[in-house]
């Protein structure tokens, strides 16, 4: 285990940019092999999948991507059985990624900046999207999907990875209809006799904006979809339930379309953060019969991701990670010569709302640069006591994610493994040992990447107890590119 060892070895920093961008490079090959270059053991009743989403190719035939988030969608399918474990990756055949791999070249403009070659004339009055697939997959009613916030998902073979379409639930979904990449497991939904739900929503961008909430049974049918308008533009990529609400936050932005219409940014770069407005906390009641939401106000900032929100009496609870400003993409600049420490780190806050008195109230709850929050799944929607997220080996700062941490949100207590300083990692998942009660009885597992060997190793680390050495760690034949989500199935 020589990654386990601490950041001490670097005084000033627990990484090196260089490292770090090693990370970002494509990975063009598809694998399939059993993974036989295993470190510790893998628990024999770990059993099940593990699939990751991100993007895979960070260029088209050389020509380079401006931004990570515009990469073409990669599903990579762990599987785990009887203490083995098999690895396989596969390209999403989206309609676009099989144009642009058949002409060598970057035939669509990126929400997140790529342009097509040849300027501004090139690109000018040019709206189409390209679906890329890259931002989350989920098994879900004998359904594989990958998804991306801004369309609709596509279906793949849940073993071959095989892209077989794109899904729109028996038309429930319109062409081009987007399907958000956040979708939310209720362990217990009231409307389907207590079975498990998935509960996603999808964001129609406008002058004022239209939020649409899916809730899907567990034969995978839509069986509530309702829409309901807010004023203004909102860029929202996550949200959280309950078992009565889903809660939205709104942060503050302003969106200019007028380079994105010339040819000049993506619309993703025409964004700007208003430092000096509220962030607006939409709640929309998941009774399809309840019209309209209730918006709360609480101090500006920009939330991504969120752990997890519960019911406590007047108020909903919610724990996100909040920033203070919105990371806002340079259309001239590099993503690969980021300054981590000019940027904003994304801190763990837990937010009261008060519906009685329609007040909110947060608390700071850990000052540690983190992302990618991660909870028991028999939690999601209620009051629970573990949190896990990637974090960043320093105790201050901004820097790239290289540790995991897990909270404990009744005794303040955390506990952390580093990576550092030559590893990087991925969000991880908790997934519990069967049969068990415990709520931290189980592991999480992730992808860290270990610039030492070029290559990433699928993590397993015992989250009863994050002192421990992992309990496995397996070596992939190559790395896998910095990812975004992804889920456990014991299917
Ligand atoms: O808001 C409007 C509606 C909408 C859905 C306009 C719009 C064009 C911005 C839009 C599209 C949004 C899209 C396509 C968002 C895609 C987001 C994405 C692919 C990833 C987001 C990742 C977020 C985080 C925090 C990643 C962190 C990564 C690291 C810490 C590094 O590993
Ligand atoms: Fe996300």
């Amino acid at each position: 285990f020589q990654l386990y060892e601490h950041a001490s070895t670097i005084p000033d920093k627990s990484y090196t940019r260089g490292d770090w961008q090693e990370g970002y490079q494509s990975l063009k090959e598809e694998f399939d092999y059993w993974i036989d270059d295993v470190e510790g053991e893998i628990p024999p009743e770990l059993n099940g999948t593990l699939f990751r989403n991100g993007p895979g190719l960070l260029d088209v035939n050389g020509q380079h991507i401006h931004h990570p988030f515009d990469g073409d969608g990669m599903i990579s399918r762990i599987s785990f059985s009887n203490g083995r474990a098999h690895f396989r990756n596969r390209f999403i055949r989206t309609e676009a990624y099989l144009e642009e791999q058949k002409a060598g070249k970057i035939l669509y403009r990126g929400v997140f900046g790529t342009q097509k070659p040849g300027g501004w004339l090139a690109n000018i009055f040019d709206f189409k999207l390209k679906n890329i697939a890259n931002t989350n997959v989920i098994y879900w009613g004998g359904k594989l999907l990958a998804l991306w916030e801004a369309a609709e998902p596509h279906l793949l073979d849940p073993h071959t990875l095989e892209t077989l379409g794109k899904e729109h639930f028996n038309g429930v979904l319109s062409e081009g209809e987007a399907f958000g990449a956040h979708p939310r497991l209720d362990p217990s939904s009231a409307r389907d006799n207590g079975a498990t739900c998935l509960v996603n929503f999808s964001i129609k961008p406008g002058l004022s904006t239209t939020i649409t909430i899916f809730e899907l049974d567990i034969t995978g049918k839509i069986v509530r979809k309702h829409a309901h308008s807010v004023p203004g533009f909102c860029f929202i990529h996550d949200f959280v339930i309950t078992p009565n609400y889903c809660i939205l936050f709104q942060n503050p932005v302003a969106f200019n379309p007028i380079p994105f219409a010339l040819g000049i940014r993506g619309a993703g770069e025409c964004i700007k953060f208003q430092p000096n407005q509220p962030t607006q906390i939409i709640i929309i009641s998941r009774n399809p019969q309840e019209k309209g939401v209730k918006i709360l106000e609480t101090q500006s900032g920009f939330v991504f991701h969120h752990a997890n929100a519960f019911e406590q009496g007047d108020e909903i609870v919610v724990d996100s990670i909040c920033y203070e400003s919105f990371p806002e993409v340079e259309p001239e600049s590099n993503f690969r010569e980021v300054e981590f420490e000019a940027l904003s780190p994304g801190h763990l806050w837990r937010f009261h709302l008060n519906l009685k008195d329609k007040t909110v109230r947060r608390d700071l709850l850990a000052d540690r640069c983190c992302e990618f929050p991660s909870v028991h799944q028999d939690k999601v929607g209620h009051p629970y006591r573990y949190l896990y997220m990637g974090a960043a080996d320093a105790k201050t700062g901004n820097a790239p994610l290289q540790a995991f941490v897990k909270v404990d949100l009744e005794s303040g207590e955390k506990q952390l493994w580093s990576a550092a300083p030559r590893g990087f990692v991925s969000e991880p998942i908790f997934v519990p040992r069967p049969g068990s009660d415990k709520e931290d009885d189980g592991w999480v597992l992730a992808l860290v990447y270990d610039s030492t060997h070029h290559r990433s190793d699928v993590v397993i680390l015992d989250a009863s107890d994050f002192n421990k050495r992992p309990v496995a760690r397996l070596h992939l034949k190559h790395h896998i590119p910095y990812g975004l989500h992804g889920s456990f199935t014991s299917e």
